[in-house]
């Protein structure tokens, strides 16, 4: 009997009050994970805390900035103490900005290199030790389109999401010997707050001129939703994936297949 099942097991969700996030850590409390997460700040966690409850699930929150080490390692600590070690981690917090490359600042390429691509780092090697002497473990980094793709204005996060589907095959080529799977999730345009601006309808009533290009190049010819995701991360982190190992799966409408809908 292949299993699917997450019951006994804690699932550490990273920026997950909200959005792909909290779409993923529900569906793996669906399938009996204990739930704990973090986010930027105490606002958000409370939000967060309310939102899993309106859903039935009774989730721990921590504010902890995933690019601060002495924070990740803390929070670490704290769940252990008071949950128990993180059986499965996703890495999901994750931040965009769209500039031209041209213009944008140092500060503002370091900063989202920091939190898309250091962020899981630190976290990983924050509950890969526990994940070593209990003698298995599952990770997944949320990448993206951006992690086989270029477009213009987001030359940071594309380097960022690409130096995460690597750091992906490098924690997988490290650690499979320790019974830890470390795997991807690539997802395609999603409507969440992040990609809010390339939807928003225009002053005359039509559609955002990207929202239809996605469109066009989605064979789904529609935007996913965060649950779309909830079934590829419920596989990734039970027992039925062990023997997958580095493997990004990408979760977008076919996307990354089709070359775009052809001129009529
Ligand atoms: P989102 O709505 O912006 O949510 C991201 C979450 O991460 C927010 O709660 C955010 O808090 C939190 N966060 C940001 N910086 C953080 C930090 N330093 N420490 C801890 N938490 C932090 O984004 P989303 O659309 O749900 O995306 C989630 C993940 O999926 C991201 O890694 C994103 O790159 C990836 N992704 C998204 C799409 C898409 O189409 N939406 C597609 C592919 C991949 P704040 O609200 O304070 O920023
Ligand atoms: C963008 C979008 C994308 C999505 C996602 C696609 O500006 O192109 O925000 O980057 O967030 O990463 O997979």
């Amino acid at each position: 009997m292949v299993n699917f099942s997450l019951e006994g097991k804690i699932a550490l969700v990273t920026g997950a009050s909200y959005g792909i996030g909290f779409a993923i850590a529900s569906g793996l409390a669906e399938a009996g994970a204990k739930i704990v997460f973090n986010d930027i700040n105490q606002e958000l966690v409370d939000k967060g805390v309310a939102a899993y409850k309106e859903a039935g699930i009774d989730a721990n929150g921590y504010v902890c900035d995933v690019t601060n080490e002495e924070q990740v390692n803390s929070l670490v600590a704290q769940i252990e103490k008071e949950v128990g070690s993180v059986d499965i981690l996703i890495n999901n917090a994750g931040i965009i900005k769209r500039i031209p490359m041209h213009e944008m600042s140092v500060v503002e390429f370091r900063q989202v290199i920091d939190i898309d691509l250091n962020g899981p780092f630190i976290v990983s090697k924050a509950v890969i030790p526990g994940m070593m002497k209990k003698g298995h473990g599952k990770i997944i980094n949320i990448c993206s389109m951006m992690s086989e793709l270029g477009r213009e204005t987001v030359s940071a996060y594309a380097a960022a999401k690409g130096g995460l589907k690597m750091l992906t095959k490098n924690i997988a080529s490290e650690y499979g010997e320790y019974n830890i799977q470390c795997n991807g999730i690539g997802p395609g345009y999603i409507a969440t707050p992040q990609t809010a601006p390339l939807r928003e309808i225009q002053p005359d009533g039509s559609r955002h001129p990207f929202d239809s290009f996605i469109i066009a190049k989605t064979p789904a010819a529609r935007w996913g939703d965060p649950e779309d995701l909830v079934g590829p991360a419920v596989f990734l982190a039970s027992e039925a994936s062990n023997f997958v190992n580095g493997h990004i799966l990408y979760v977008d409408g076919g996307i990354l297949a089709y070359i775009g809908k052809q001129p009529k």
